[in-house]
């Protein structure tokens, strides 16, 4: 089963673009693996309205452990298994939370075994601050020599004359990337193509 796993920083839309991204491709109930930093492991069934109410929030770190979904995609006459990770995520500097630390350290060790890597990045904040931070450009020039490896500028349904994605592209003009909406599923058939290609 191949893995691919969501990363960016807290509060790009990781938790939100699993689960509406999961609905996407055809789940509509969420059976949810819950990984905590400690071993601790909690399995979880819900509806999708209330995964998205009770895990997806505009508090930071929301999401202190790994949590998985198991898909089957249909792919022309067969399906194709496939894991979708979300991660607690990591951010510049050095956290206080040990919770939050442990949790960054689980979601590079994720980094490493994934065969998908798909890269948030709340592009409304370039439209605020015009800055991208630290740590997303590390991941950016990690993702030009890593297979698998995608951009995926979110939010743009908050960017309306595309500024904010205008910012990022001129920094990176050689750069695949897939802009998307986790909260209108808008980007979502071409990054289901990206993922079908990688599996
Ligand atoms: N307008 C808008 N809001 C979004 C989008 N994606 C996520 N959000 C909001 O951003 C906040 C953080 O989302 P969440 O998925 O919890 O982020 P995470 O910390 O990266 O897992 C929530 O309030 C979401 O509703 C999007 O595409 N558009
Ligand atoms: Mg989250």
């Amino acid at each position: 089963m191949k893995k691919t796993v969501i990363i960016g920083r807290p509060n790009a839309g990781k938790t939100l673009f699993m689960i509406n991204f999961a609905q996407y491709l055809g789940i509509n109930k969420i059976y949810l693996t819950q990984e905590f930093p400690d071993g601790k492991i909690l399995n979880k069934e819900m509806s999708i309205e209330s995964a998205r109410k009770s895990l997806s929030s505009n508090q930071e770190f929301k999401t202190q452990c790994v949590q998985k979904i198991e898909i089957k995609i249909p792919v022309y006459k067969g399906r194709k298994h496939l894991k979708l990770i979300d991660t607690s995520g990591f951010d510049d500097g050095i956290h206080p939370s040990l919770n939050v630390r442990n949790g960054i350290i689980q979601t590079l060790e994720k980094i490493d075994e994934a065969d998908i890597i798909l890269h948030i990045i709340d592009i409304s904040l370039l439209l605020n601050r015009n800055i991208i931070s630290q740590i997303d450009r590390q991941i950016i020039n990690f993702g030009m020599i890593r297979r698998g490896y995608i951009l995926l500028p979110n939010k743009i349904d908050l960017d309306s004359d595309k500024q904010g994605l205008k910012i990022l592209k001129d920094e990176y003009p050689n750069r695949y990337m897939i802009p998307i909406s986790a909260k209108y599923s808008y980007g979502f058939d071409e990054v289901k193509s990206f993922v079908i290609r990688c599996i």
